[in-house]
């Protein structure tokens, strides 16, 4: 990870909005500078260098998105031109933008500077795939798992173990290095990779938690309960027609520990 010097705001601590937040720091340091008659190019130059580096974070993590990109394509095309198909039905990149990134710093880092943020901060850098099997969620997460420069640093499972309210998906953090003109960075990304049925609930579900926050009413909570079981239920269908289409192909050395679907990925949180 980097290890330039950046400006620290402070210490962080309680949600709010982030720009009025930063704002207000910026507001209050710069009356305190001018109060006791500090030079305004020092803080000047101070602010530019933590926007410099603020920028050079986001380079680093757009970065990171395009290496494990590409990583997920070429697994698409060599799958294609030698099946005929492929398992990745979509892929979609997000960085995160400035103002959820500041707004997670302040909630959880355990100061408001750039090192802190890249060390307690994993999902900066994050890619979607969706499949049409689970089984080939699995695939697409052991092969990514195989490559010598990745390093997988988290694996969560809600597909072994869903969330209370019915989420499903595997998540992984994995770290990539980025190759810069005098170093490396070596940036995680955040994998989310689930089924169609997967996304389409948690969809409809972040739709439904933005709308009502958190007073989701009972009757929709329960359709969303039945939902989530109805999307499993289709999942595992579609599982039994998957052998008649295509049946799995042998490979060597697969293993798998998740009742056949998938790779050893390590512990399954607890959560
Ligand atoms: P966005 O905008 O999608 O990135 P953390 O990542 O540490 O803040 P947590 O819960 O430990 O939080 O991480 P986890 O479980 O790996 O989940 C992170 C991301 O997974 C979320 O990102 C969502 O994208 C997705 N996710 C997790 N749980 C749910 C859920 O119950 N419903 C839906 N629809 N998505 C979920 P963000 O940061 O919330 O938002």
């Amino acid at each position: 990870m980097s290890s330039e010097p950046a400006p620290t705001l402070g210490p962080t601590g309680g949600p709010g909005a982030a720009a009025a937040r930063m704002r207000s720091l910026v507001a209050a340091r710069r009356g305190a500078q001018l109060a006791q008659g500090a030079d305004t190019e020092e803080l000047a130059a101070q602010l530019r260098e933590a926007l410099d580096g603020f920028a050079a974070l986001r380079m680093h993590y757009q970065a990171g998105i395009e290496e494990v990109r590409t990583k997920v394509d070429i697994l698409r095309q060599e799958f294609e031109q030698i099946h005929d198909y492929s398992p990745i039905e979509h892929v979609r990149t997000r960085l995160k933008s400035s103002e959820s990134l500041l707004d997670k710093a302040l909630r959880t880092c355990d100061e408001l500077s750039l090192p802190a943020i890249r060390r307690q901060i994993l999902d900066i850098a994050g890619i979607r795939i969706t499949c049409s099997f689970v089984s080939d969620v699995y695939w697409i997460a052991q092969m990514l798992e195989r490559q010598p420069d990745l390093e997988v640093l988290q694996v969560k499972d809600y597909i072994a173990r869903p969330k209370a309210n019915g989420y499903r998906s595997l998540h992984l953090i994995v770290q990539v290095p980025v190759f810069l003109s005098t170093h490396t960075e070596h940036v995680p990304v955040e994998l989310q990779i689930r089924t169609i049925a997967m996304d389409f609930w948690a969809s409809v579900e972040h739709k439904l938690k933005y709308k009502y926050d958190a007073d989701l009413p009972a009757h929709l909570a329960g359709e969303l309960d039945e939902a989530a079981r109805l999307a499993t239920e289709l999942d595992e269908r579609m599982g039994h027609l998957r052998e008649e289409i295509r049946p799995m192909p042998e490979r060597a050395g697969d293993a798998h520990p998740r009742g056949g679907s998938g790779p050893d990925l390590g512990p399954v949180p607890e959560h």
